[in-house]
């Protein structure tokens, strides 16, 4: 996102990162590769044209919420991270199904339709939500978001981030999907941590805030617009924090539930 912490906007990250201080406890570093048939609704967003065959082109994460309808964060189709503006990408792809991005498993799809947050704030970050509805129905199974109230959203609660991003915080893109565990924190936490500067503004209603209070596991550039999911269930999208893995700076998702009248709107079914 608008982290000014990344040289390169445009190429992007997951990180789990990092963090002496799992290294420390003997945790895994760097969370855990996962398999997209576990995980059969995390899809991939790419452009050969922007960003190259390698890793398929990827950019940025996405959601399956319905047969044929993508979830995905604004600031991944935004000029700042394409270069151009999104209707200007002329081979824009949804990845589905590919576990590893340097191969050719799964297919890529194209959207029929794309409907990128009009009220998205680049300022406080706020609203940072896509719609794409795909060309034809993936074939695999859609994850349900969790609605308003749900107690997935509860402080405290363990939650998985995944994608395909930097793991390292240095631009060491993954080629295999990954996900880390991170805990669901109380609001104010983040409103604490991110009061209104540069990197955003929290704002509890339409975001949500989840890492490790010492740092270590979380998300980061390249693993925009991919899931945060509790128990079977989407909570988040990856949106935006300053750094990867910093403590005191837990990573900051779109509320999912703030994505449900978008969905009904503009998805497919
Ligand atoms: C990004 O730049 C980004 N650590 C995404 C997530 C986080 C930081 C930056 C959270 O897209």
């Amino acid at each position: 996102m608008r982290s000014t912490s990344y040289a390169t906007l445009g190429a992007f990250v997951l990180v789990l990162a990092v963090p002496t201080s799992a290294a420390a406890d003997g945790s895994v570093i760097g969370g855990n590769p996962v398999r997209v048939s576990e995980s059969p609704w995390v899809v991939a967003l790419a452009s050969h044209d922007r960003f190259g065959t390698e890793r398929s082109g990827q950019f940025c994460g996405g959601v399956l919420v319905g047969r044929s309808t993508v979830v995905t964060a604004a600031h991944c189709l935004s000029k700042e991270v394409l270069g151009v503006p999104w209707q200007q990408v002329r081979d824009l792809r949804i990845v589905i199904g590919r576990d590893n991005l340097a191969g050719r498993g799964g297919q890529e799809l194209k959207a029929a339709n794309v409907w990128v947050n009009p009220r998205y704030d680049s300022w406080t970050n706020e609203g940072d939500m896509a719609v794409l509805r795909l060309e034809k129905p993936a074939g695999r199974p859609a994850i349900q978001i969790a609605g308003r109230g749900d107690a997935a959203y509860r402080p405290g609660t363990g939650a998985t981030v995944y994608g395909w991003g930097d793991t390292t915080g240095e631009g060491s893109y993954a080629t295999a999907l990954r996900s880390a565990g991170v805990n669901v924190l109380e609001d104010s936490v983040c409103a604490g941590a991110y009061p209104g500067s540069a990197d955003g503004t929290y704002k509890p209603a339409s975001m949500l805030c989840a890492g490790e209070p010492r740092g270590g596991r979380d998300a980061c550039q390249g693993d925009s617009g991919g899931p945060l999911v509790v128990g079977g269930r989407l909570v988040g999208l990856v949106s935006w924090g300053t750094g990867c893995g910093q403590a005191g700076h837990p990573g900051v998702y779109t509320r999912a539930s703030a994505l449900l009248p978008a969905v009904s709107q503009h998805g497919a079914d």
